[in-house]
């Protein structure tokens, strides 16, 4: 039974057309968004900001979950829902961040290991009550002179692995983020090179660990050269690698895959998605679960400014569509200036 409903929310996060909204960032990480719209970084401001997004008229339409972070998650619209609540009325499925972040790995220097798994039972128990249906784990590996290393990238593979068990242990999806950085100035193939290396590893804990492969949703990078590589990459190039790599690391039992934007513009994330899909049929439903590649243009045309709501909201409702679009691969670069 548990089988079935975790494999129905997993289906569910990736019905056609419709991807994830992540809007988990930590205190600090939202503090630095609202610094470049010189915003105060207040719960309230949060809160509020949070309810933009949220409450996007048409949204839900290619919105098929958020994910939330802990104080999110306790937060209400400002009509006194609780936002867990809003969304599942609004057919969006609420999730949330579990992981406590990417921490320094001893005696890995510039390598991180992502925390959280201490207490993690109680907490699932706990977002299960206030309407969790899916979590999500994010592992961090950079690329760079001597790295990453084979132990950075299993200990983060067996984190993930700990993490979704005791997620589907608790009847919640888990969204298995391994997220390979476009830091740095690594070019395309050596990017596929160590985002395949990480997913065998992921797999190969995952498997391991006993998880129901056909209730996760594994949100990766996307192949792409570092930001500092000289060498750019065609948007063509990228969906291929990207295919390529996923097609001989990715289980065909995993039922979606919702990709990061880590960095990219909005519109090369849409285009990249896009390219895929169009590309012909795949064993797995590909989408997006993007934070900024979403959410950029709508921090913007808010700007903190009470009479630009509904601009904001008009911003993240053009992107939702746009990448609603690119999951069924009918996204063209010539509707940026026509979508609505
Ligand atoms: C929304 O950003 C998430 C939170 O990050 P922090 O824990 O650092 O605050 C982040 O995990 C996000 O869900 C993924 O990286 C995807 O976001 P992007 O912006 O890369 O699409």
């Amino acid at each position: 039974m548990k089988h079935q409903e975790l494999s129905a929310t997993a289906h569910a996060l990736v019905a056609k057309n419709k991807g994830i909204l992540a809007a988990d960032e930590s205190t600090s990480t939202i503090g630095k968004r609202f610094a470049g719209i010189k915003l105060d970084s207040t719960a309230e401001n949060r809160r509020l900001y949070r309810e933009l997004l949220f409450t996007t008229p048409g949204a839900n339409d290619y919105i098929s979950g958020v994910i939330l972070y802990d104080e999110t998650i306790r937060q209400s619209t400002k009509a006194g829902s609780s936002f867990a609540a809003y969304l599942s009325q609004h057919g969006m499925l609420p999730g949330i961040k579990v992981d406590t972040g990417a921490k320094p790995l001893a005696g890995f220097a510039g390598e991180t290991i992502t925390e959280g798994l201490d207490g993690l039972r109680e907490r699932l128990a706990e977002y299960g009550k206030l309407g969790a249906k899916f979590a999500k784990w994010r592992a961090v590996i950079d690329i760079g002179a001597g790295i990453p290393s084979a132990y950075a990238i299993t200990a983060n593979a067996e984190g993930l692995a700990r993490y979704a068990a005791l997620c589907q242990e608790a009847g919640i999806v888990p969204i298995v983020e391994p997220e390979v950085l476009m830091d740095g100035g690594h070019d395309l193939q050596r990017c596929e090179q160590v985002t395949g290396a990480v997913l065998d590893s992921v797999f190969t804990h995952l498997f391991a660990a006993g998880v129901y492969l056909e209730g996760i949703i594994l949100k990766p990078n996307m192949v792409i050269p570092g930001k500092k590589c000289a060498q750019k990459a065609s948007a063509e190039q990228v969906a291929e690698a990207t295919l390529r790599c996923l097609k001989r690391h990715v289980p065909a039992a995993v039922p979606g895959i919702a990709f990061l934007s880590g960095g990219q513009s909005p519109t090369e994330a849409t285009l990249h998605l896009s390219l895929m899909n169009a590309a012909g049929p795949l064993p797995w439903t590909l989408t997006f679960s993007y934070g900024r590649a979403l959410q950029e243009p709508a921090l913007l045309a808010w700007g903190g400014q009470s009479g630009a709501f509904t601009s904001g909201q008009q911003a993240l409702f053009k992107r939702a569509k746009l990448n609603g679009l690119a999951a069924v691969g009918s996204y063209k670069t010539s509707m940026e200036s026509t979508a609505a």
